[in-house]
C-alpha cells in the first residue's frame, strides 16, 4: 500500500541512454557493479514509497529518447534522464526536454566533471532542475526524492 495515496497517479519517465544496458558487464570501477534493472528497481522502490508510478525506457538510439520525450508530454509528470554519452553533445535531447512542462532530473551514476574534460559539458544540465551525479544507483533513490519535492 502506498503511504501517500494522494500523489498515486504520479508518473515518472525514467530514460536511460546508449550503453547503460551494459552496465553489470563491464567497467565495474567506473560505474558499479549493479545492472542497469537494479538501478530501475531501486527508483520503482523509492516512487512506490511516495505513491508514485515509473515506466522505464533505455536506448541507444537518440530519435528514439526523442520520441519517448515527446509522448512523455501527455502522460507523465517528471522525466529522470541518464542520457549517457548523449549528456554531452545531443541538442535534440536538449530541444525535446526543453518542451516537457515538468521537472527533469539528470542522473549520472559516476560524476563525469572528475572524468575527462569532453565529459564536463551537459547539453541536458541547462534544461534540468538539477543534476545528481557520483553517487552510483543511489542517485535513482535522490532523484525520485527530489521528483516528489518538486511536485508536492
Ligand atoms: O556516469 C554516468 O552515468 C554517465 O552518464 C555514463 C555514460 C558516460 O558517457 C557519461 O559521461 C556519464 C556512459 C554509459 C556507458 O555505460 C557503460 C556501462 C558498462 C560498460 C561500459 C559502458
Amino acid at each position: 500500500m502506498n503511504s501517500e495515496s494522494s500523489k498515486s497517479q504520479i508518473k515518472i519517465l525514467i530514460l536511460s541512454g546508449p550503453n547503460l544496458n551494459l552496465l553489470g558487464e563491464r567497467d565495474p570501477e567506473t560505474y558499479g557493479d549493479q545492472t542497469l534493472e537494479n538501478h530501475i528497481e531501486t527508483a520503482e522502490k523509492a516512487a512506490d514509497q511516495k505513491g508514485m508510478t515509473v515506466e522505464h525506457l533505455q536506448s541507444n538510439h537518440e530519435g528514439e529518447l526523442v520520441d519517448a520525450i515527446h509522448s512523455a508530454r501527455e502522460r507523465c509528470d517528471a522525466i529522470i534522464i541518464n542520457p549517457g554519452a548523449f549528456t554531452h553533445y545531443a541538442w535534440a535531447i536538449h530541444d525535446a526536454l526543453q518542451t516537457f512542462d515538468g521537472p527533469v532530473i539528470e542522473v549520472h551514476l559516476s560524476n563525469p566533471a572528475a572524468r575527462e574534460p569532453w565529459r564536463h559539458t551537459s547539453v541536458v544540465a541547462p534544461v534540468a532542475a538539477g543534476t545528481i551525479a557520483g553517487f552510483g544507483g543511489y542517485g535513482y533513490q535522490i532523484a525520485v526524492d527530489a521528483v516528489s519535492e518538486l511536485l508536492a
